[in-house]
């Protein structure tokens, strides 16, 4: 098994959900965690949550769509925190869920800026080094929308299927290196990615999770954990994950 002590481990939208967990868990297995996202005070807290347990911890606050923004933050990384070996690109957001003739285009720009160029920014910014040095994993964040498309959820599986695509593509571009590229492919995850997707409607996010017990951030970050500590032979192409009651986007059992 793969040890992560004094690994740097960055993880993008680690402010909330997900990405917050898969920080925590990283700093738990004694990574060093470089965070990101756009809201300074949600990462101040998880610094401060990280540190409280012990860890160490690097806020990084910068939008994922603005590529000048991406490259400045990754440069501005000082020796102590350039060697990234873990890039988890977890950052993203779906916008509405509306035919797509009745969509509005901000939305599809909102998902396809964050979920497809975001990530292509950062990868760009990062990889290299870990190129240059020999080592780093890198693990996406898509989604069983990646795989499979829903009504209305068009523009977002499209992003998502885009995810598995650049997924692919980079493990092929990089499998003459030692680096390893993986895919975490959750389903129905409670975080605030409905409350975002709803544009703040508690009561429609909340609906999405009614009658069956959801996963939960900390269940993904357990399969991100999983990837990057498996012998440096071992490559984990991609996990999906569901809750029990979940067999597909469609097939859902609420009780
Ligand atoms: P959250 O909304 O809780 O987390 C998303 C994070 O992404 C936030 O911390 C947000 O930070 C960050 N983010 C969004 N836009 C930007 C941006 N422009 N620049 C920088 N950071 C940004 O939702 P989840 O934790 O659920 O989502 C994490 C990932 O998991 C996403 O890629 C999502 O598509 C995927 N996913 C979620 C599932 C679910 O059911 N919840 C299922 C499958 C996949 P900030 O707003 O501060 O910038
Ligand atoms: C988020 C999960 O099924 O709401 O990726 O699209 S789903």
């Amino acid at each position: 098994m793969e040890r992560l002590n004094n690994k740097i481990a960055l993880v993008s939208g680690a402010g909330s959900g997900i990405g917050l967990d898969c920080a925590q868990a990283l700093a738990r297995e004694g990574c060093r965690v470089i965070i990101t996202g756009r809201r300074a005070g949600r990462l101040e807290k998880v610094v401060q949550s990280i540190s409280d347990q012990g860890g160490t911890c690097l806020p990084l606050t910068f939008d994922i769509r603005n590529k000048d923004e991406v490259d400045q933050a990754i440069q501005s990384l000082d020796a102590n925190w350039r060697d990234i070996d873990i890039l988890i690109n977890n950052a993203g957001l779906g916008r509405g869920l509306d035919k797509l003739h009745e969509g509005r285009p901000e939305d599809w720009e909102a998902m396809i800026q964050t979920n497809v160029l975001g990530l292509l920014y950062i990868t760009r910014a990062v990889v290299p080094g870990m190129v240059a040095r020999g080592r780093g994993d890198i693990v996406n964040i898509g989604s069983i929308a990646g795989h499979e498309v829903y009504p209305n959820g068009n523009v977002y599986c499209a992003s998502k299927h885009a995810v598995t695509a650049l997924t692919k593509g980079l493990r092929m571009d990089l499998v003459d290196t030692p680096l390893r590229v993986s895919t975490v492919d959750p389903g129905l995850v409670e975080t605030e990615f409905s409350i975002v997707r709803f544009n703040g409607d508690q009561e429609r996010a909340k609906n999405v999770y009614k009658g069956l017990e959801p996963l939960r951030g900390e269940d993904v970050a357990e399969a991100v954990i999983f990837i990057v500590t498996r012998p440096r032979h071992v490559q984990i192409g991609e996990i999906i994950i569901f809750p029990t009651a979940q067999a597909s986007s469609m097939v859902v059992s609420r009780k």
